[in-house]
């Protein structure tokens, strides 16, 4: 169906401590410079920017067990969920362009003080799931759904950084799309909280649509609440997004992926949408960059109304000559 066109808020976050890999922190840039504003004005969104938040690399930020900068991401974290807040309440659609996806943390828990009822859609290779006990690598940006959770209130350390947060999702209130490499302590969570996900070999078995049908269905079936949709680019497979971290073989391919976004958009109750992982630095090439750049501004230009089928906006009736 065919909604009002809401205004959209940019929220431009670059940040690269939530992983080891510098160069994310370009992602805003890389995704701005693909022609962001200018796809979103011409879906006749007002497009306020609010430019790229100023985060501060704190000193003295010691590891926490195998976690580094705790205190560097908390704080980002702690920024960006007042800009999403502020952004949320003054009435737009968010988009936060990332950026590593521990910036989800802030992301979701900024939404959250507007709207409490939220649902998440996370779009991943990844879970983003483990608790600094089950993580391979220590990085936070594969641990952001963790510090959401309820359910794993127990099972969390306090970590320095985070004190401003407190968990306040629910596992029921969140599907993932796209998972093919859920590490082993983060399968056994999924499966021990019951959480519904889609693994691409569920997107095989199934099709996108009906993936998108039991998602959609699962989150909104009792009843309609803003969505958050946490886009991470490494959802899609390699060959169309390869300027990111860790790229995954076997991922959505591009008509997955707008089909996604599209159905996202029409529900009407997109919210907040991150995208983020972009990262300049990885692409083997120029063209390699801009191609995973062109891609991220497609979703985020589907999920906010872009449509395959054209929309008639400046068109009343078919004009007549003379
Ligand atoms: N699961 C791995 C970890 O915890 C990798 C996470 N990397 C991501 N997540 N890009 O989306 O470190
Ligand atoms: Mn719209
Ligand atoms: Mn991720
Ligand atoms: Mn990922």
């Amino acid at each position: 169906q065919q909604q009002r066109a809401h205004s959209v808020a940019i929220v431009g976050a670059p940040f690269s401590k939530g992983q080891k890999r510098r160069g994310v922190e370009h992602g805003p840039k890389a995704i701005r410079d693909a022609g962001l504003v200018g796809r979103l004005s011409s879906l006749d969104c007002p497009v306020h920017d609010f430019g790229d938040l100023n985060f501060q690399h704190l000193d003295k930020d010691e590891h926490f067990m195998q976690v580094p900068f705790p205190r560097t991401v908390g704080r980002a974290n702690q920024l960006l969920s007042s800009a999403v807040s502020r952004a949320v309440g003054a009435g737009h659609t968010c988009v936060m362009l990332g950026g590593d996806h521990s910036l989800a943390i802030g992301s979701v828990e900024g939404h959250a003080q507007q709207c409490p009822n939220l649902c998440l859609i996370w779009v991943d290779a990844h879970a983003d799931i483990n608790t600094p006990l089950t993580s391979p690598s220590g990085n936070l940006h594969g641990q952001s759904v963790a510090f959401l959770l309820k359910e794993l209130r127990d099972k969390m350390p306090n970590i320095p950084g985070f004190s401003w947060m407190k968990p306040f999702l629910s596992s029921a209130d969140l599907v993932y799309i796209g998972l093919r490499d859920v590490d082993p302590g983060e399968h056994y969570i999924l499966k021990n909280l019951g959480i519904q996900y889609f693994t691409m070999r569920d997107i095989d078995r199934l099709g996108i649509p009906r993936v998108m049908e039991v998602t959609l269905d699962h989150l909104l079936g009792r009843k309609q609440r803003p969505i958050h949709l946490s886009f991470d680019i490494d959802a899609f497979d390699p060959s169309l997004a390869p300027a990111t971290g860790t790229p995954v073989n076997g991922g959505l391919t591009y008509r997955e992926g707008i089909y996604l976004t599209e159905e996202i958009h029409n529900t009407g109750l997109l919210s907040v949408m991150d995208l983020v992982e972009v990262n300049p630095a990885l692409g083997t090439s120029r063209e390699a960059v801009e191609a995973t750049a062109a891609v991220a501004v497609d979703v985020i230009a589907s999920s906010l109304g872009q449509t395959r089928e054209g929309a008639h906006v400046a068109f009343q009736e078919i004009p007549s000559p003379t």
